[in-house]
């Protein structure tokens, strides 16, 4: 077999093999030491949970299976005539395989997910009967949550199925799952915006990014790069962000995928996650309201600062792992560059990256001053006439769905058990300390 399901079936047994022995034979070796901190902290850079798909380097960035992002970027193959980017698709391929795609592989995915891609009509009545006023991600969120009678998972656990088999229910689930997505976030793109106007049927002739970018009724062909490059970019960033430990920790409970990613896009709907990408462009069109598209550097230093002291912290800035600009942020930039580098909003973000460094820094307390991937997003969508801010978190979801699925599969196939760390109360961390 050459699918991805054929690929996982020779590569599980071996897998857990290895993981099996790591067990055996170091299961009782330290790695790391739990301090006061760490648990009312946040459990911030603690070692303490399995990712096989992605790892951060807080310098250099993810690294999907190995690979620097940017050279991911470069390597995945192209699939339609004339893109300049690699697709979704592949990225999906090399990230639950471990293996770079050809470009025959990365078109079978699309296949795959076009044959799978069709929503039931009770979800889609489901979302048509949602009142605008919910938030598009809280509609993401209710609409993966009602696909779960769709699950195979749950039929296959009803029926007994075995453990060693779970993973691959889970990985049927998350190929119908994110198959469905662009129809699933374009409608409710639609009710919300467009008076319920817009198509929600797949073309065969297009790739699965092709197709969204089109039911949202912006088929422009730089466009559709653009969303490959940002599917790819917001895919995967290791097991312990929000978004992913979500899915992981659901998921371990045996939910099926359908649960775990509903989950999974509740966290990413935060303003300190997910919804920075939204709050940053509020925050760009506050400031071109008030000093204009092409401010000087002491206008802008004086904005920053009005933030500042309001109390608020500067949307798409700083990371709690990374310690330099994130790559996914130099990734946007470079598109734009190639694309669209005369329009304001691309030029005030590019700007912004040496000014709010500086100002940050002075703060003496922010342990990242640089951009994140969220800072640039929103402008790129701006320009190619993807106004509505309140759908932008929903584009990263369906991104997110690439990286925390393929984690999930290896959950699955793994035997992850269910996640379930003590706790301690204020008086018992005192007690503790006491007796130390
Ligand atoms: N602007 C102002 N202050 C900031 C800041 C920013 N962008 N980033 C951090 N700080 C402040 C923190 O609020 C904290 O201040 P207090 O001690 O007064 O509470 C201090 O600096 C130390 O925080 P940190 O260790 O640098 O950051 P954390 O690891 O706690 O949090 C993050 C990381 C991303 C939540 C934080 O940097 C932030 O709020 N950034 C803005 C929101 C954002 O862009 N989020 C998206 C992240 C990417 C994603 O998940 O999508």
């Amino acid at each position: 077999g050459k699918g991805i399901k054929a690929k996982l079936a020779k590569k599980i047994p071996i897998e857990r093999e290895k993981f099996l022995g790591i067990k055996c034979l170091h299961g009782q070796k330290i790695i790391g030491q739990i301090s006061v901190n760490s648990v009312i902290g946040g459990m911030r850079g603690l070692p303490l949970l399995f990712c096989e798909t992605s790892s951060l380097d807080k310098n250099k960035g993810i690294y999907y299976r190995g690979k620097l992002l940017k050279d991911v970027c470069a390597k995945l193959p192209r699939v339609q005539e004339g893109t300049q980017e690699g697709t979704p698709e592949g990225c999906f391929f090399l990230l639950t395989t471990g293996l770079m795609p050809t470009k025959k592989e990365a078109q079978e995915v699309t296949k795959e997910w076009l044959k799978r891609g069709s929503v039931p009509r009770y979800c889609l009545r489901m979302i048509d009967s949602m009142d605008k006023r919910v938030h598009p991600m809280a509609q993401l969120c209710a609409a993966s949550a009602c696909l779960n009678p769709q699950s195979q998972f749950v039929e296959a656990y009803t029926k007994g199925a075995r453990r060693a088999d779970y993973w691959k229910y889970a990985y049927e689930d998350s190929m119908n799952l994110i198959a469905m997505l662009p129809t699933v976030a374009a409608s409710i793109y639609a009710n919300v915006f467009k008076d319920g106007e817009g198509s929600r049927e797949v073309n065969h002739k297009e790739d699965w990014s092709g197709n969204f970018c089109r039911m949202l009724g912006l088929p422009e062909k730089d466009f559709v790069d653009l969303m490959r490059l940002y599917m790819i970019l917001h895919a995967d960033h290791e097991s312990g962000n929000v978004s992913a430990h979500a899915c992981h920790l659901v998921g371990t409970a045996l939910s099926d995928p359908f649960l775990s990613f509903s989950a999974s896009m509740c966290g990413l709907a935060g303003p300190l996650h997910g919804l920075a990408n939204q709050e940053v462009l509020v925050w760009l069109t506050k400031l071109r309201k008030a000093i204009g598209d092409d401010p000087s550097d002491e206008e802008l230093k004086k904005f920053i600062d009005d933030t500042l002291k309001g109390g608020q912290v500067i949307p798409g800035y700083g990371h709690a792992v990374l310690r330099d600009t994130d790559p996914r942020f130099v990734l946007q930039n470079e598109f734009a560059m190639k694309h669209c580098k005369d329009d304001p909003g691309v030029k005030l973000v590019t700007r912004l990256w040496k000014i709010i460094p500086e100002v940050l820094k002075k703060l003496n307390k922010v342990a990242n001053p640089y951009p994140n991937v969220d800072a640039h997003s929103g402008v790129l969508l701006q320009h190619y006439c993807l106004k509505e801010l309140k759908f932008y978190t929903v584009l990263f979801g369906v991104s997110r769905a690439l990286g925390v699925l393929s984690q999930l599969i290896w959950s699955r196939a793994l035997g992850a058990p269910i996640e379930r760390p003590k706790s301690f109360s204020s008086t018992e961390i005192c007690r503790f300390i006491n007796e130390a």
